[in-house]
């Protein structure tokens, strides 16, 4: 196929194309992706998410300068709760400022998460595949911590920064969230606001809190990120997690998880489907189970027995 060609040669007309194709769903979307099966692996993935408003963009920015001045080709894949114009392309703007990165081979992507049945996850996962495959290292996944779906795509990434600011409940947020536990860097932004020391020594303390500490503890990095200030220090904190990934052994473990919850999460978007494909089976079981005639398991047990194939 002339489109997997040209994307391994690492054409950008190519690689937009390609990811288009991946994105929708369409067959020869499956086709390229079964075309770099045997070379995905390479790009280093970094999850970046956080609450809204808390510099992720900013940070990515700051990230991809830096990487791109060091001669690598990065990926950007974000992930825009509303709309697919917006952060994505508000991101770009700001890397296109940079002079060092306007030639590098930065490529980002945006993408809409709304309207997405679950499928969230797997599709940006594969999407980071087809930037993996045209050479793009590392591929940066930019989601606003806020949605379950979100959160689970950069929980599949190799390092995944949470980034917070002192902004009034910025970590109780995040906690609600669901994003404190995925945290292997954090990043405390906009450290030139009131409040940063305060809430350094609130994950300071949470973390000596955790009941089950595994052997990494995840460093607190404070940036501004706006004025490019402890982004070095972000990059080495990210240096030093792969590193640890590497000498624990968890690395493999860790993208052997990825790939399980790859799998799972598509077989539940299929079984979904699939039963509301059927129409009218998933809603007479609503009005048993609302009827009393019926427990929600059972009712669950009744549609896998009977889906339809
Ligand atoms: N004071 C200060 N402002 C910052 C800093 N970093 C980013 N900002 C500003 O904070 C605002 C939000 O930054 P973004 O990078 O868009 O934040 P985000 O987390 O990507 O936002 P969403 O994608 O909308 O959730 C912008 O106005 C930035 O200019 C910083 O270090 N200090
Ligand atoms: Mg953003």
């Amino acid at each position: 196929m002339r489109l997997l060609q040209d994307l391994l040669a690492g054409h950008v007309p190519a690689l937009a194309r390609a990811i288009t194709l991946v994105e929708n769903g369409h067959p020869r979307g499956q086709e390229i992706l079964e075309g770099i099966a045997r070379i995905v692996g390479r790009a280093y993935r970094i999850g970046v998410t956080g609450p809204p408003g808390a510099g992720k963009s900013t940070l990515t920015g700051a990230l991809t300068e830096r990487l791109s001045r060091a001669g690598k080709g990065v990926g950007i894949i974000a992930v825009d709760p509303s709309s697919p114009f917006t952060g994505g392309a508000l991101l770009g703007d700001r890397i296109r400022m940079h002079e060092a990165a306007a030639h590098a081979g930065v490529f980002i992507r945006s993408m809409a998460s709304r309207g997405e049945l679950g499928g969230l996850a797997p599709t940006t996962h594969e999407v980071a595949d087809v930037l993996d495959a045209a050479g793009k290292d590392p591929v940066i996944l930019e989601t606003v911590g806020a949605g379950q779906s979100e959160v689970e795509v950069v929980r599949a990434a190799d390092t995944v920064l949470v980034v917070l600011c002192p902004e009034s409940g910025d970590s109780v947020q995040a906690l609600k969230a669901g994003i404190m536990e995925i945290a292997d860097v954090y990043v405390l932004n906009k450290a030139d606001r009131e409040g940063a020391p305060r809430l350094a020594v609130e994950i300071e303390s949470m973390l000596d809190c955790r009941i089950n500490p595994g052997p990494w503890r995840p460093p607190v990095v404070q940036t501004i990120a706006r004025d490019g200030n402890g982004v070095g220090e972000v990059l080495a904190a990210i240096e030093r997690h792969r590193e640890h990934l590497r000498t624990s052994g968890t690395f493999h473990a860790r993208r052997r998880e990825r790939t399980r919850r790859r799998i799972l999460h598509l077989v539940n978007a299929a079984i979904t489907e699939r039963l509301l494909s059927d129409g009218r089976g998933v809603e007479t079981m609503v009005e048993a189970v609302l009827a009393g005639e019926q427990t929600p398991r059972r009712a669950a047990a009744a549609l896998l027995r009977e889906l339809p194939s």
